[in-house]
């Protein structure tokens, strides 16, 4: 049955036609409660999303879907292990890599609780050891730089929260992700080091992707030139699940991070994949990190649908994108420890949502993921709200903020987060004609004046936000956040019926570029494809002295 027959679907569009006309600023004049209603506290984590376009008649009508398509056997099934990433028949089990409570997580039976827990142990022991000079390199120096080579779900993640743990790093070695294939990203990281006390990370599940795998025999010869050969063991270890290659390449096993095909590239960075993060803030806050993540998760598990906060993210997030016809979501932290957020949700909600048949191959008969960007406030109140305020597209947005600053000048922060608050304020509240008019008459300008430059000073209003203010960007609040962030992706994509865990379009470009790779220094000009790539290769093969 397609979605868009269902009952709670038809009604949903009937309540949307309803209540369009009544603004957002009139419902909270109606409704003193209505702050009360439509916010959530998890612990110090304040997630307010009175200010969507939405009535209680509204969330009722989402709950009402979320039962229609299933969403709560959706999470029950992941959770159980079961392989819901069916066009890869894999379970689907990050959950677990986060999991504190006792018990089994069986995957064809297989309880992988033990191996996910040695795999912390050796990861933790690592870290710690790299952290403490204990681990050191081929000539007894201690580590003093840590390169990631890594790309997509083994590079985003990490990057990201290393990132947003500065402050949480300041004692550890410096962080450096290098992931592009464009050889300036790795020189221009690699002039900066001295070999001697720089270890290197491969992180790559597959450890064949041809960036990283470049990116690593470059930083390899780089190494071997200043130190030798017998150096490799000492300065590179590796997070795959390809024990063979890994060991192709000169590392030894026990210098190798594994994980499980049941981990997506873009749900890894709680497995070994978050070995940097280990690094960079210690075992011990990496163990915050997946603590944090697991309180969501349990919330996620157990919490009634009308209360779960992932559950009523994701349904307003359908609202917005299918009802309201948001087709893009800025993801605005007035936070700049949180800068490289809006990246690491590009992929974790497109790549995830990015699809366009259910999970029988049929085509989703509504849109699905919405395009996903941002920059940090107060930045982009320069650049780009002009469109969110007045442009006559409607797009919705998370804001985000610490209550506390994690950095040393304090003065700032009530600038900053006067910012956010006037911003969604704003947003919501809009400008009508007459109250343009009325402001530009109290400013003095004539009757001409006011009716020429009136219609520029309307806002509409009622642009739909989400608040998300928190004590402390900490490693639990931040876990918190991400796993908020991917199960809200999750039902998503159970409303949808599609598959969030596979990525063809991925791996297409990944078998597309190794085709063309030998055309570009071959004896003869390119023929084989289109006249626009051919003519692009060959022009290329010309400036390259072809
Ligand atoms: C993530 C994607 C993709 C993947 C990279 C790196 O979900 O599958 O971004 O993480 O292509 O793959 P490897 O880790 O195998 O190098």
């Amino acid at each position: 049955m397609s979605l868009t027959s269902l009952d709670a679907w038809k009604q949903l569009g009937r309540h949307r036609d309803a209540i369009a006309d009544v603004p957002v600023r009139q419902l909270f004049a109606d409704d003193p409660e209505r702050f009360a209603r439509f916010s959530f506290r998890f612990d110090d984590l304040l997630v307010d999303y009175s200010k969507q376009r939405v009535t209680a008649e509204t969330l009722r009508l989402l709950g009402e879907l979320a039962v229609a398509t299933g969403v709560e056997a959706a999470r029950d099934r992941m959770f159980a292990g079961a392989r819901i990433n069916t066009t890869e028949d894999r379970a689907v089990l990050h959950v677990a890599l986060r999991r504190t409570r006792p018990g089994a997580v069986r995957v064809d039976g297989h309880d992988v609780m033990p191996d996910v827990q040695a795999a912390r142990a050796h990861l933790s022991r690592f870290a710690d050891d790299v952290r403490s000079g204990r681990w050191t390199g081929a000539t007894s120096a201690r580590i003093t730089d840590v390169v990631n080579l890594g790309i997509g779900g083994s590079d985003l993640g990490p990057a990201m929260v290393v990132d947003a743990l500065t402050p949480y790093g300041r004692e550890g070695p410096r962080m450096h992700f290098v992931s592009n294939v464009d050889g300036a990203h790795l020189d221009e990281t690699l002039r900066r080091l001295p070999p001697a006390t720089t270890l290197f990370v491969i992180a790559s599940k597959t450890f064949t992707t041809q960036e990283t795998m470049a990116n690593a025999r470059s930083a390899r010869a780089w190494l071997v030139a200043a130190l030798g050969d017998a150096a490799v063991g000492r300065h590179f270890v590796a997070v795959s699940t390809n024990a063979a290659a890994v060991d192709a390449f000169g590392i030894a096993a026990s210098n190798m991070f594994g994980f499980w095909d049941w981990v997506g590239g873009r749900y890894s960075l709680w497995s070994s994949i978050g070995l940097p993060i280990a690094i960079a803030i210690g075992a011990a806050g990496f163990d915050a990190l997946l603590a944090g993540a697991d309180d969501m998760d349990r919330h996620f598990e157990t919490a009634p649908v009308a209360g779960n906060l992932p559950m009523v993210l994701g349904l307003l997030g359908i609202w917005n994108r299918n009802f309201l016809g948001a087709d893009t979501h800025a993801v605005l932290p007035y936070d700049q420890y949180l800068r490289r957020l809006p990246a690491y949700l590009q992929q974790l909600d497109m790549e995830s949502n990015g699809k366009g048949v259910t999970r029988d191959g049929a085509p989703v008969d509504v849109p699905t993921g919405p395009i996903v960007w941002g920059e940090p406030g107060t930045n982009g109140q320069h650049a780009f709200y002009q469109l969110l305020h007045q442009g006559p597209r409607l797009v919705s947005a998370d804001f985000l903020a610490a209550a506390e600053p994690a950095h040393g000048l304090p003065t700032h922060h009530p600038l900053l987060l006067s910012n956010f608050f006037a911003q969604t304020e704003a947003l919501m509240r809009g400008k009508t004609l007459e109250e343009a008019r009325a402001e530009l008459a109290a400013a003095g300008l004539d009757t001409d004046a006011v009716t020429r430059l009136a219609p520029h000073k309307v806002f509409p209003g009622s642009r739909p936000t989400t608040s998300l203010l928190y004590r402390r960007l900490d490693p639990r609040t931040l876990g918190r956040l991400l796993a908020l962030y991917e199960h809200k992706v999750f039902v998503m994509g159970a409303v949808w019926g599609i598959n969030s865990f596979d990525q063809w379009g991925v791996e297409l470009g990944k078998v597309l570029a190794n085709r063309i790779l030998p055309e570009l220094d071959a004896a003869a000009d390119a023929t084989g494809h289109d006249a626009s790539t051919n003519g692009l290769i060959n022009h290329a093969r010309r400036l390259r002295g072809h």
